[in-house]
């Protein structure tokens, strides 16, 4: 017999192209460095490295329309679209690691088009200090790390609606976002009007960051999505991640983020995967903020109950 174990598909997404010069291109090398592959080997997870997505170098800068390097953003998420969508084609669950935030347009457009093969909604689950839903008139900087959802959920610049084959990629009630602390004026009034379910860090304070990840795996398990997870990590108080590109304090404990992850892994629901903003470079001295991403990615792969649902043994004649 053979048993077709469980696989992940690493897809590496070297740049900062969303905010250039933040040093969030190094984290895939630094993931790999810090023993990612080898720790989930000897743990029994199948990590395949897929490899790096390849992007432009650098943009055109600010456009008439306000947004920093947009043709080069699309042309990154068009790549990062393709390396998931391999490792979704190919079966297994792709593990995007940034690399700034705008990349998970691309993995997104991914999950979108193989939710939609399999006749699923999508549901994704945003960790982040930011809610990342600016369009180009609401932007404060003009970068697009800092647009992803918003172009998801069919708003942006028609460069990066193009990304997927198709738009919107996402209903904006299908949105959780947790962690929130840094939300601009006319980025909140695009969550209030559509929908978009953002728990800020008072309310996951009172409420608890488990339970309302519990919830929104609910609904995510009665609508019999594709979730897809996107964890930013300046989600994580600055203690525990200071390389990031775009420190908020007052964020996550890491304690409470692992023990998310591991709720969302029991669920079995993830069908993909990001870890953004790690700019391992900007972190003086040690690597905590690496540190940090591997305790989160290992919470959640070893809990994944998608690991333990042994598929049918497939007969090899
Ligand atoms: N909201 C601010 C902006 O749009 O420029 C800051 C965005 C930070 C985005 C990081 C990836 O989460
Ligand atoms: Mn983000
Ligand atoms: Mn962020
Ligand atoms: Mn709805």
């Amino acid at each position: 017999f053979m048993n077709a174990r469980h696989w992940y598909g690493l897809v590496g997404a070297p740049t900062d192209i969303g905010n250039f010069g933040c040093g969030a291109a190094s984290g895939p090398a630094a993931l790999r460095a810090g023993g990612f592959l080898d720790r989930m080997r000897h743990q029994g997870i199948v990590v395949r490295d897929m490899g790096d997505a390849e992007g432009p170098a650098e943009g055109t800068g600010i456009g008439e329309h306000g947004i920093r390097h947009v043709e080069a953003t699309a042309a990154w998420c068009r790549a990062v679209r393709d390396g998931c969508g391999q490792v979704l084609a190919d079966g297994g669950t792709p593990l995007m690691v940034g690399g700034d935030h705008s990349l998970a347009l691309g993995s997104v457009a991914a999950a979108s088009a193989h939710a939609r093969k399999l006749g699923k909604p999508l549901h994704v689950f945003w960790f982040d200090a930011h809610p990342d839903f600016n369009t180009p008139d609401t932007s404060p900087s003009g970068n697009t790390h800092g647009m992803p959802m918003a172009a998801a959920c069919g708003m942006g610049h028609p460069e990066m609606l193009d990304v997927g084959a198709f738009t919107p990629l996402l209903h904006p009630h299908d949105l959780t976002q947790f962690g929130i602390r840094d939300v601009d004026h006319g980025e909140r009034a695009h969550l209030l009007r559509h929908g978009v379910r953002f728990h800020e860090m008072p309310e996951v304070r009172r409420a608890g960051l488990v339970s309302l990840v519990a919830e929104a795996l609910e609904r995510a398990e009665r609508a019999g999505a594709h979730l897809h997870v996107s964890f930013d990590m300046d989600a994580l108080d600055p203690e525990h991640a200071p390389g990031v590109g775009t420190p908020v304090p007052g964020g996550l404990t890491l304690d409470e983020s692992v023990a998310a992850l591991r709720l969302v892994g029991e669920s079995g629901l993830t069908g993909s995967f990001d870890l953004v903003e790690l700019a391992a470079v900007r972190e003086a001295g040690g690597s905590r903020t690496v540190q940090s991403a591997l305790e989160l990615l290992q919470a959640f792969l070893r809990a994944d109950r998608r690991l333990f649902v042994e598929p049918l043994a497939v007969r090899v004649a």
